[in-house]
């Protein structure tokens, strides 16, 4: 998708059945027109009712923000789970739609026959396939859901500590988890490169090792949907220990960000789970590598540059402390090492992360 203009319009209250003005539309359909332009997308969610009638209005495909975000996740799923997830979220949009038009029909009959015309069937019958598929995608989720539980519980060995990091998408949190676990995840500089959730050992401090996911990233007004969809790769999430909530400090509307990012953290019920901010990409903002702590000497913030490494010394320690208060939570028996154990301990920390000396 190449965009070829962009309008903005300002309104106290949204026309309920065309959302602009006519004249408005007639402007942006004529621009559209002049710069050959096949959709228009709207920045905001459309009621079907709307979508069509601006349709109708401009003789031009429109797309609402909703359904952009959909198209957007489409493109980059490529695990099979990533794509179920897109085509139940997908589904479940198209059917909130399918209902819509069919009050709407039933409205205009005016509620005179029961037994409705062509126009009835047909979305009858569309619905009806619809929720079929519905059910099955659901049924193929939960045994991948599972299947994830298994994987995930052989991970964690119990003596050590799960973080996740969460964060806004395209705020570096693939750029720092390949940084701290030396892995290569995608990273790139577009919106939801990341789709699936990825986990690996990383290495913070002596010892110390924790297992840390990358996951998908979050953005304003997330379409619930979605949230529903990817319900069991955000579990991961909702699962972990201590959250690293990643924002991109050199962007002017960060503090917007996070509040996003905190509303879709308390959607899926992980917005109790401890925190620590990171503030990356300060190589180009004028914020400062290092920990911040609140009057009562708890951590708050982290700088860092994922890119430099500027603050991942600071953060790996900052994990470090959280992860010391943990093991006091979660006692394990502790023995002596064997010097075999304790070659083998080195060689895994190495492995995920730690710098030779
Ligand atoms: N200058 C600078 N750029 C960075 C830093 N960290 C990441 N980037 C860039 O920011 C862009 C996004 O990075 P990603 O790591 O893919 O971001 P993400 O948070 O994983 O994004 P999603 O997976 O889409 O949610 C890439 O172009 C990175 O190179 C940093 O510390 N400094
Ligand atoms: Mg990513």
């Amino acid at each position: 998708m190449i965009p070829v203009g962009l309008t903005e319009a300002h309104r106290d209250k949204p026309d309920p059945a065309t959302y602009l003005g006519s004249g408005k539309i007639e402007e942006i359909a004529t621009a559209a027109r002049e710069a050959g332009a096949d959709v228009l997308i709207f920045d905001t969610p459309l009621s079907a009712a709307q979508e069509r009638n601006i349709e109708k209005a401009a003789h031009i495909a429109v797309l609402d923000r909703t359904e952009l975000i959909l198209e957007i996740f489409q493109k980059r799923a490529k695990s099979r789970e990533g794509r179920l997830q897109v085509e139940l979220a997908k589904l479940e949009h198209l059917s909130t739609r399918l209902v819509r038009g069919w009050t709407h029909l039933e409205r205009q009959r005016g509620g005179l026959s029961k037994t409705g015309g062509p126009g009835e069937k047909q979305i009858e019958l569309d619905r009806r396939m619809l929720s079929e598929r519905v059910k099955q995608l659901k049924v193929q989720l939960k045994k991948l859901e599972r299947q994830r539980d298994t994987q995930r519980r052989s991970r964690t060995r119990g003596d050590q500590m799960t973080v996740s990091l969460v964060g806004y998408t395209n705020a570096g949190k693939s750029t720092l988890f390949n940084r701290l676990t030396r892995s290569d995840a995608y990273v790139a500089n577009q919106l939801f490169a990341t789709l699936d959730t990825t986990a690996r050992r990383c290495w913070v401090g002596g010892s110390e090792m924790v297992v840390l996911s990358d996951t998908v990233g979050f953005i304003r007004d997330l379409p619930t949907q979605l949230v529903e969809a990817f319900k069991s790769t955000l579990e991961e999430t909702v699962h972990a220990d201590l959250l690293l909530h990643v924002v991109d400090a050199s962007s002017e509307v960060r503090e917007d960000q996070i509040d996003s990012v905190n509303q879709v953290l308390s959607q899926i019920d992980a917005d109790t789970i401890p925190t620590i901010l990171v503030y990356n990409k300060i190589d180009r903002a004028p914020a400062a590598a290092g920990v911040v702590r609140d009057e009562k000497g708890r951590i708050r913030s982290v700088g860092v540059s994922a890119v430099t490494g500027e603050g991942l010394d600071e953060l790996r320690a900052a994990i470090m402390e959280f992860a010391e208060h943990w093991h006091k939570d979660h006692p394990v028996k502790a023995r002596e090492l064997e010097p075999w154990e304790q070659a083998k301990l080195e060689a895994e920390a190495r492995r995920a992360g730690k710098p030779t000396a």
